[in-house]
C-alpha cells in the first residue's frame, strides 16, 4: 500500500494518474495547501521541501519519496512499467521528464502566478513566462510530429508528467490552436481511462481545463495567491 500526499494540482495529478495507470493500491491524503498543512513538521519529515506530492511506500519499510519526477521514476522502476529498462530507452524518458521538471512546470507555474494569482499585473513578467511556455510547447509539438508519444513512441511517465501540466494551458493563458501534434497528443492521453480517474483524485478544478474566469475560478486563484504569498516568505523555515 502506498500513501499519497497530494492536492488537486498538476504535480499532484501526475502521481494519481501514474498510480491509476499502474493499478497500485494507494491511500490518498489531501492536504490543504492554503491552510499550510504542507509545512507541518510531520509532513516535512516525508517531504523536506514542504510541497506536495509525496509518497510513503508502506511495503518498502515506509520509504518516503518527494519531488514528483522522482516519485514517477520510483513507481516506474518498482513495477518495470511506463519506462523501458534499456539504457537508451530509459534515457529518452528521462530527457522528456527533465524537460517537464525543469521547463514546463516552472514556466507554467510562473505564468500562473503573474497572469492569474498576483493582484498587480506586470505585462513584462506575463509576456516572459507565457512566451517561454509557448516556446516549450513548440518543442513538444515538433517532437510529437514524428512520434506518437514523447519518448520511444511508447506511453511513459514522461507523457504523464508533461500532460498533467500542458492540459492546463488555458489557465496559464497560453493557446495551442496552431500546434496540431500537441493537440493530437493532448486528446490521446486524455482518452486513457487511468488519466480520467487520476485527475479526479482529488477532483480537478474545471477552470484548469477551460481557463474560465468565473466566480469559482476567481476563488481558486485567490486561494492559490495565499499559497504563493506565504510560500515565498523570506523568514526562516520551509
Ligand atoms: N518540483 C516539485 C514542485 C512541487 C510543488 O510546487 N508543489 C506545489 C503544488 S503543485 C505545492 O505543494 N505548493 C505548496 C507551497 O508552495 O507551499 C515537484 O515536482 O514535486
Amino acid at each position: 500500500m502506498i500513501d499519497l500526499y497530494t492536492a488537486a494540482t498538476p504535480n499532484g495529478h501526475k502521481i494519481s494518474i501514474a498510480l491509476e495507470e499502474l493499478e497500485l493500491p494507494y491511500e490518498m491524503h489531501v492536504l490543504s495547501l492554503s491552510g499550510g498543512e504542507q509545512k507541518r513538521p510531520e509532513f516535512l519529515a516525508i517531504s523536506p521541501n514542504g510541497r506536495i506530492p509525496a509518497i510513503v511506500d508502506r511495503g518498502a519499510g515506509g520509504f518516503a519519496v518527494f519531488e514528483s519526477g522522482a516519485i514517477l521514476v520510483y513507481l516506474a522502476e518498482k513495477t518495470s512499467r511506463l519506462m523501458p529498462a534499456d539504457a537508451k530507452g530509459r534515457s529518452r524518458v528521462m530527457q522528456w521528464l527533465m524537460f517537464q521538471m525543469g521547463g514546463i512546470g516552472p514556466m507554467m507555474g510562473q505564468a500562473n502566478v503573474f497572469f492569474r494569482y498576483l493582484p498587480e499585473k506586470i505585462p513584462l513578467a506575463i509576456d516572459r513566462y507565457q512566451g517561454e511556455c509557448r516556446r516549450l510547447f513548440r518543442v513538444l509539438d515538433q517532437q510529437l510530429a514524428d512520434h506518437e508519444y514523447l519518448a520511444n513512441d511508447e506511453y511513459s511517465i514522461a507523457d504523464i508528467a508533461n500532460w498533467a501540466w500542458v492540459r492546463t494551458h488555458r489557465w496559464s493563458g497560453v493557446e495551442v490552436d496552431d500546434l496540431p501534434h500537441l493537440k493530437r497528443w493532448l486528446a490521446a492521453v486524455r482518452a486513457r481511462p487511468a488519466v480520467q480517474r487520476g485527475i479526479e483524485r482529488p477532483p480537478s478544478q474545471r477552470a484548469l481545463d477551460t481557463g474560465a474566469d468565473d466566480a469559482k475560478a476567481k476563488a481558486f486563484a485567490a486561494s492559490a495567491r495565499v499559497i504563493v504569498e506565504t510560500g515565498q516568505s523570506k523568514e526562516a523555515g520551509v
